[in-house]
């Protein structure tokens, strides 16, 4: 008799998930032996289309649609339609903040052209889309999940399905961190986390207040200035983004008590740790996110801050606690490479799931993982953390036979040097295709003055040399 076909849950088709979708089917079509192993797939998607974060439509800007008004009468977190949160954290005018040849698909260039990739194969038959994940739960004794999905457009809870394994892809930058300051209820102005904010539009004219001091701090900063805020004030925790900011930009260290000023009206102060203090009128909560699985039962759900090697997962993948190794996570690492970083991962996964690859004992799971996490908490530097990423991205595709060297290091470096050099040009750079040895052409207009984001604008760009 034949034994039966294992099953297999994608959570989310964003990048992430597409690539274990593609490297299936990519597989499926090479034939082979890994064939008779390969999976019966369900992706659930609980968006109206694929691309995750980069989903990016009308709906995404209505529904985060919130005005300059108090704190108070603003919604915690804005809710879809269908009751869902909302998914997207992208905003107006977002140019990728690290060259595109650092994340480029070997296999399909950007040249080729962006978007199309999964078209290739047909994948969107493959992913069920407004259908969300309520509940995730394993039973050890019959190493079965048991996961409930809801139909959001027929608002209906479907019977518990079964799998043999679950590959969660439903990304990591969508929860928003939010801190509280001393005073910021009494705050009479904007208060917004950079997952909600969609245009810069409403900060031209304004004094701003920018709390955090990593991606989104920076590209805050920078908007903010773009878009004519009269004065940007950068607050950090840590360290200073320490760039040669135009005039109008300083940086302060960590806000310690926002207010409103006596003359009524929406205008502030905050003061900061070094007992300066500074008129503001809006506030930017550019502090980051929080990994949020809450339909995943406790034990198989992912904690902790946003790193570039998180705990508790073998190969950046294989969740650990419980032993099942039957839950993967794609995509869960803080990110430079992205996209080729989850496409090797989809394809260390695929090669799991049909028999190519076996995993060693616990304890040298266990033993594997620990010098990452020791080497992260050593970092000193970005260019260290590119080389950890690099190093984690380059053996994991060699471990797969993925086929291709991803190391984008030199990349990386030039791109952090053109960032010190000028944070307002370091967009404009030009790099040259790992994969297809040709120079980009430069934007038609220099980001600092590209105003119209439109689909045509960008696309009636110059052609690469
Ligand atoms: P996501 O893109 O988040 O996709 C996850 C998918 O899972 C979504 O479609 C979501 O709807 C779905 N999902 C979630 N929960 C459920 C559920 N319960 N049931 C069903 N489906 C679910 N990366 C770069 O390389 N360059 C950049 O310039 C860049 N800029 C960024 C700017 C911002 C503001 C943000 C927030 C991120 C940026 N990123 C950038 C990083 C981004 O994380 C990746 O590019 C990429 O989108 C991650 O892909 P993913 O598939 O892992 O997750
Ligand atoms: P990150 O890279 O996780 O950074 C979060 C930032 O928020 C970081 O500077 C933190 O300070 C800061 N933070 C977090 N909590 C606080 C509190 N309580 N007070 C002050 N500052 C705080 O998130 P990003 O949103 O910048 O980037 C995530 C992705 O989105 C990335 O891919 C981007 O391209 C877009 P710290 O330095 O730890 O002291």
């Amino acid at each position: 008799m034949q034994a039966a076909k294992r099953s297999l849950c994608v959570i989310g088709a964003g990048p992430s998930g597409m690539s274990v979708l593609y490297h299936l089917e990519k597989l499926r079509l090479q034939g082979g032996s890994a064939v008779a192993k390969m999976p019966q797939v369900a992706c659930f998607e609980k968006q109206n289309d694929w691309s995750g974060l980069w989903n990016y439509t009308w709906r995404t800007v209505l529904y985060n649609r919130k005005c300059s008004i108090p704190i108070w009468f603003q919604p915690l977190q804005a809710l879809t339609k269908y009751g869902e949160t909302v998914h997207g954290s992208m905003y107006r005018s977002l140019w990728s903040n690290n060259p595109k040849e650092t994340i480029e698909y070997p296999d399909y260039t950007f040249e080729q052209h962006f978007g199309r990739r999964w078209n290739q194969y047909n994948l969107k038959p493959k992913v069920t889309l407004l259908h969300s994940v309520q509940s995730v739960t394993f039973d050890p004794a019959k190493e079965k999940f048991s996961v409930l999905v809801k139909d959001l457009e027929q608002n209906r809870v479907l019977d518990p399905k079964e799998f043999d394994y679950v590959v969660n892809c439903s990304g990591h930058f969508s929860n928003p961190n939010v801190p509280y300051f001393k005073g910021i209820e009494r705050f009479p102005g904007r208060v917004v986390h950079t997952h909600d904010l969609r245009s810069w539009r409403e900060f031209t004219g304004k004094r701003v207040l920018v709390v955090g001091s990593s991606y989104s701090a920076e590209d805050s900063v920078l908007q903010s200035v773009k878009f004519g805020a009269s004065r940007v004030i950068s607050s950090y925790r840590t360290n200073p983004l320490g760039f040669r900011w135009p005039e109008s930009v300083s940086e302060r260290p960590l806000v310690t008590e926002v207010g409103p000023s006596d003359g009524g009206g929406t205008e502030g102060w905050a003061r900061f740790a070094d007992g300066s203090v500074e008129k503001i009128e809006s506030i930017i909560l550019a502090t980051g996110y929080l990994h949020h699985y809450p339909y995943l039962a406790e034990q198989l759900r992912l904690r902790g801050p946003n790193l570039l090697y998180p705990a508790g997962l073998y190969k950046g993948i294989i969740w650990l606690a419980g032993g099942n190794n039957r839950l993967m996570y794609v995509g869960a690492q803080n990110q430079f490479y992205s996209f080729p970083m989850f496409d090797a991962q989809a394809l260390w996964t695929v090669r799991y799931l049909t028999g190519g690859i076996q995993l060693p004992s616990s304890a040298e799971m266990d033993a594997d993982t620990k010098p990452w996490l020791e080497r992260e908490a050593a970092l000193k530097s970005h260019q260290e953390a590119v080389d950890l990423q690099t190093d984690y991205t380059v053996g994991l595709a060699k471990q797969a036979n993925y086929g291709f060297d991803l190391d984008a290091s030199k990349l990386f470096y030039k791109w952090f040097d053109s960032r010190d050099e000028d944070i307002t040009t370091y967009r404009d750079g030009q790099y040259v295709s790992k994969f297809t040895g040709k120079l980009a052409a430069p934007p038609a207009t220099p980001f600092m003055s590209a105003m119209d984001d439109s689909l045509s604008t960008f696309l009636a760009n110059g052609k690469d040399e």
